[in-house]
């Protein structure tokens, strides 16, 4: 069920007496490739939010790699022959995950760390600050799996793109952006990409509010998702001129 935009107080609290602001979050789960990032780069671009200063925006966009956990140096030589799986739930710090959507729900700026594919190492001394926004999205392929995570969404995107579309990109962007070879893309797809998609990833689709079938290309699903955010936008900014006029009157009132 989407919550209803429109009751902005629902993402309104107050922390030790001050108020602040909950962020819409929104996460966005899918398959490898299927155009996760480029959904949520379309909606950014459509709210007119990419050329704008970080601490300026009002959506911001965070991705599920970032909260790879770190690996021992048996993993790490597993990754380098292509051994390990990173597609599975395990990969992933969840805990650091779920305390950080926390944060950021509690409005707090928080900092996230980032990832390096070519050495699959969370580099931890290299920190992207988030700071507080109105409507956050939250992006990966496995942001439905751990139940406590996705409890805290209030709206669940799946992008739903065809197997063999996901496959041939995959591939050009592994080799292309990730510095891999031909044989290791295709064998760690064969080996762990698509049984783990099966079993940790589909499934989580049933959760999702709004599944986005073709992915970026689906301009009309992008559309309506983007109606929805304004809609929130304006109505948050309209009650907080209202409360805004409303303590100016109870100030000029003493
Ligand atoms: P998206 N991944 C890597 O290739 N290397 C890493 O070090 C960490 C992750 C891949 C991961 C998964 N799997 O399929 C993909 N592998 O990144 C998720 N193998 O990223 O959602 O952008 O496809
Ligand atoms: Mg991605």
């Amino acid at each position: 069920m989407l919550r209803k935009m429109s009751d902005v107080s629902k993402y309104n609290g107050k922390m030790n007496g001050i108020e602040v602001k909950t962020p819409f979050l929104i996460g966005v789960a899918g398959g490898t490739a299927s155009g996760k990032s480029t959904v949520c780069k379309r909606i950014m671009e459509k709210l007119g939010q990419v050329d704008m200063d970080h601490t300026q925006r009002q959506v911001v966009c965070i991705s599920q790699d970032s909260f790879y956990r770190e690996l021992s140096p048996i993993e790490i030589t597993k990754a380098a022959k292509g051994q390990f799986n990173f597609d599975h739930p395990g990969a992933f710090n969840e805990k650091l995950m779920e305390k950080t959507l926390r944060e950021i729900l509690a409005g707090r700026k928080c900092e996230i760390p980032t990832y390096d594919y070519r050495n699959h190492a969370v580099r931890a001394d290299d920190v992207v600050t988030i700071y507080p926004a109105d409507v956050v999205l939250f992006e990966g392929i496995l942001v439905f799996y751990f139940p406590e995570i996705r409890d805290l969404f209030h709206m669940k995107l799946f992008v739903d793109t065809d197997s063999d579309t996901r496959l041939a990109r995959r591939v050009t962007r592994d080799i292309n952006e990730r510095g891999r070879d031909l044989d290791q893309v295709l064998n760690q797809y064969i080996n762990f990409v698509k049984p783990a998609f099966e079993e940790f990833c589909s499934p989580t689709k049933k959760f999702a509010d709004v599944i986005i079938p073709r992915g970026a290309d689906n301009t009309v699903a992008i559309d309506l998702i983007v109606q929805h955010i304004r809609e929130f936008l304006n109505n948050r900014q309209k009650a907080e001129a209202n409360n805004t006029s409303a303590s100016n009157n109870v100030t000029s009132s003493h």
